[in-house]
C-alpha cells in the first residue's frame, strides 16, 4: 500500500450521520484507529448524536455489521475499521480479500459509501506505524468519509 494520502479537504461534517464498525482483534491498534477517526469527525463538526459505533470480534465480521447498520440507520457514510497482521498461515490473506470485497458489496447494495479502514500489515511494526505512529490512517479514513458523505448529499440531500 502506498504511503500517499489524498489532499485533505475542509468539509463541514455538521449535517452528516456517520456509522463506524470496528473490530476488536488487535485491540490496542483498532482502538487507536477508532479514536483517530472519531476525533477527526468531531473536529469536522459531526455531532455525537449522529455517530453510531458498533464493535465486532474481527475484521471478518465488519461487512455484516456494516450491512446491519446501513439497513437500520441509513447513515450518510460508514467507516469499517480493523487491523490485519500477517501470521504464519494464509488466514490473513483470505480475510483481507473477503472483507474488502464484501465491504464494496455492502456499499453498492445499500448505496451508502463504505470506507475501507482495514489496515493490512506485514508485521506488528508496520501496523503500529499506521495506527500509533506518524502515519495517521484514522485521520485519512475520516477525511474520506466526509468527502463521500458530502458527495452522497449532492445526489440525495
Ligand atoms: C482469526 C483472525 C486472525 C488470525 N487474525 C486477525 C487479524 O489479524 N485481524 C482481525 O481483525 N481479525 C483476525 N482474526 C479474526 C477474524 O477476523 C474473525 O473474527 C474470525 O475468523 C471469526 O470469524
Amino acid at each position: 500500500m502506498s504511503l500517499d494520502a489524498p489532499q485533505e479537504l475542509l468539509i463541514d461534517g455538521t449535517p452528516f450521520k456517520v456509522g463506524i464498525v470496528a473490530a476488536r482483534f488487535n485491540a490496542r491498534l483498532t482502538d487507536a484507529l477508532l479514536t483517530q477517526v472519531a476525533e477527526a469527525l468531531r473536529k469536522a463538526g459531526v455531532k455525537k448524536k449522529n455517530l453510531s459505533i458498533l464493535r465486532v470480534p474481527g475484521s471478518n465480521e465488519l461487512p455484516i455489521a456494516a450491512q446491519l447498520l446501513a439497513k437500520k440507520q441509513r447513515p450518510d457514510v460508514i467507516v469499517a475499521l480493523g487491523v490485519l497482521i500477517r501470521g504464519d498461515t494464509i488466514h490473513y490473506e483470505l480475510i483481507a480479500d473477503a472483507t474488502t470485497q464484501a465491504l464494496q458489496r455492502v456499499a453498492l447494495d445499500a448505496r451508502i459509501p463504505v470506507i475501507n479502514g482495514v489496515v493490512v500489515a506485514e508485521n506488528l511494526k508496520q501496523a503500529e506505524a499506521r495506527c500509533l505512529g506518524k502515519i495517521n490512517r484514522g485521520g485519512e479514513f475520516a477525511g474520506s468519509a466526509l468527502e463521500m458523505a458530502a458527495l452522497k448529499h449532492t445526489f440525495s440531500p
